[in-house]
């Protein structure tokens, strides 16, 4: 079998997702780091293997390429713990796949990258305001649901967990106030607990 091959920046939350689970399942893999600071996600070699130009990229076999951190995670944790084989339990962590693409990760996100990553938190002040109300919402979305739950679906750790935690747990580097969610709070730790947990800076992982 050809060794997977992860294609990063160290920063990102989104290839955090991948590297986070490939720790867990015990999965080795290659990490090439591209610096997106340096466009090197804007030449035509890697357009080639994801033609919208952004990491994570998962080269599965020579040639063979998978672009976009929820369908990693759908693909690797597949036959695994992280996903529930049941039909409804697999559709309800894909909801909060889709949640955290569509209302949670371009809210908060970006605040990280702009304020703690760019340190430019002057420049894009209306784009910081105009979007930090939606990541408040989504935070509450995860808060409600956190109060009742220990995890986002089927009681167990899962790739949802898994997505949301990546951009949640450093919400706090996008000036956003952790403090007032405290069933999030608790949920962060519990994910911290997990066998096999690595942290966002860490580069290596077996
Ligand atoms: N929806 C994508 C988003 C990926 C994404 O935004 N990647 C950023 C880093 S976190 C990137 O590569 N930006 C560089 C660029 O757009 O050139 C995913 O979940 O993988």
């Amino acid at each position: 079998m050809e060794t997977l091959r992860l294609y990063d920046f160290l920063p990102s939350g989104n290839g955090y997702k991948i590297r986070l689970l490939l720790s867990q399942i015990g999965m080795p893999f290659e990490r090439i780091e591209v610096n997106i600071l340096k466009d090197e996600t804007r030449t035509p070699e890697f357009f080639s293997k994801n033609p919208n130009g952004k990491i994570p990229v998962l080269e599965i076999k020579s040639g063979k390429y998978l672009a976009e951190s929820n369908a990693i995670l759908v693909y690797l944790s597949e036959g695994t713990e992280f996903l529930p084989y049941d039909r409804f339990l697999r559709a309800q962590v894909m909801q909060w796949l889709f949640f955290e693409q569509n209302s949670h990760q371009p809210f908060i996100a970006p605040l990280r990258f702009w304020i703690s990553i760019l340190g430019k938190a002057e420049e894009y002040k209306e784009a910081i305001e105009q979007r930090r109300e939606f990541g408040y919402r989504a935070l509450k979305v995860m808060e409600n649901h956190l109060q009742s739950h220990n995890f986002f679906v089927d009681e167990r750790y899962t790739i949802a967990d898994i997505a949301l935690f990546a951009y949640t747990h450093v919400a706090d580097e996008g000036n956003f106030d952790l403090k007032q969610f405290p069933a999030i709070q608790a949920w962060i730790e519990r994910v911290k607990t997990q066998p096999r947990y690595i942290s966002i800076k860490e580069e290596v992982q077996h």
